[in-house]
């Protein structure tokens, strides 16, 4: 085969995952701008290697030919969860999108696997717009949490660096940490009211002094100057005293005057 057509075969794989990772990064940000929680933290992407492929067609005895069709990861996206029930939800927002459609699922969380590695793994058809037209092909998703996706980075390196060969007190090692990301990701579940608390009224501070600010910014073009520079500075007022249910409020009143000048302006 050629390496062109390899280039070729594998440029659908990559605007999967651009497309993909778009999308995903698209929740995280439609979520924190309404003031809400994104249970996606980050998202990423990678088309895995020419090299990576045939090591992996010889691995499961895949003709070169029928890579497309058998290896299920050739585009991998990776979201990465704060706590493990988002992961379920994020599962859950995948199989209600109508732009992909799941094809199997793994829970490595729940049927943790001999190395220790846990993760969701969701294999789903995603259909690209190519250059040759509509193709169809297979997307491996991997949801974790941020402690599972250390654990999994830092064993992934030693497996590539060991091979099958890896000392048996380093595997030793590596359970007894997979056993304590097991307990890490417990502990702050218990605490993850506080943390989601936390988290929201930050998000939801920044969307409403973003919103506050570009209403006294479109005042200024049409109402008086002075009178917008005493609602800047009653906004710096309410701001420094902190409470956000008063930012709100003064939020809302901004809107009223507002939209009383752009009835004025339809007359
Ligand atoms: P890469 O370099 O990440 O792409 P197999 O691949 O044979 O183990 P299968 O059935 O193809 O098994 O898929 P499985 O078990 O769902 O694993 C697919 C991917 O999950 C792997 O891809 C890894 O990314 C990850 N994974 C699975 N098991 C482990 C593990 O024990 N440790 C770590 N760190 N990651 C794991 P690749 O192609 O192996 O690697």
């Amino acid at each position: 085969m050629e390496i062109q057509l390899w280039r070729e075969i594998l440029e659908p794989y990559e605007l999967a995952v651009d497309e993909l990772v778009v999308k995903f990064r698209h929740l995280i940000k439609a979520n924190r701008q309404g003031g809400k929680y994104s249970p996606i933290e980050q998202v990423n992407g990678r088309v895995k290697t020419i090299s990576s492929i045939l090591e992996k067609c010889q691995k499961k005895d895949v003709a070169y030919d029928q890579f497309e069709e058998k290896i299920e990861d050739i585009a991998g996206i990776r979201i990465i969860c704060q706590f493990v029930e988002d992961i379920y939800k994020v599962a859950e927002i995948i199989h209600n999108r109508t732009d992909m459609k799941v094809k199997s699922e793994k829970d490595y969380i729940s049927n943790v696997k001999d190395s220790g590695y846990r993760s969701y793994h969701m294999i789903v058809y995603y259909t690209v717009e190519s250059v040759k037209g509509p193709k169809e092909i297979q997307v491996e998703i991997q949801i974790r949490t941020l402690a599972m996706d250390f654990w999994a980075t830092i064993e992934h390196s030693l497996q590539y660096k060991y091979k099958k060969n890896m000392p048996a007190v380093l595997r030793d090692r590596l359970h007894k940490a997979a056993d304590a990301i097991v307990v890490l990701d417990e502990e702050m579940a218990s605490v993850r009211d506080e943390i989601m608390d936390a988290q929201n009224s930050f998000n939801l501070k920044a969307s409403v002094v973003s919103e506050i600010l570009t209403t006294i910014q479109n005042l200024y073009k049409v109402a008086n100057k002075r009178e917008v520079v005493r609602i800047q500075d009653e906004f710096f007022r309410v701001y420094n005293e902190g409470d956000l249910n008063e930012l709100a409020r003064f939020g809302k009143e901004l809107d009223v005057i507002a939209e009383s000048y752009r009835a004025q302006s339809l007359r």
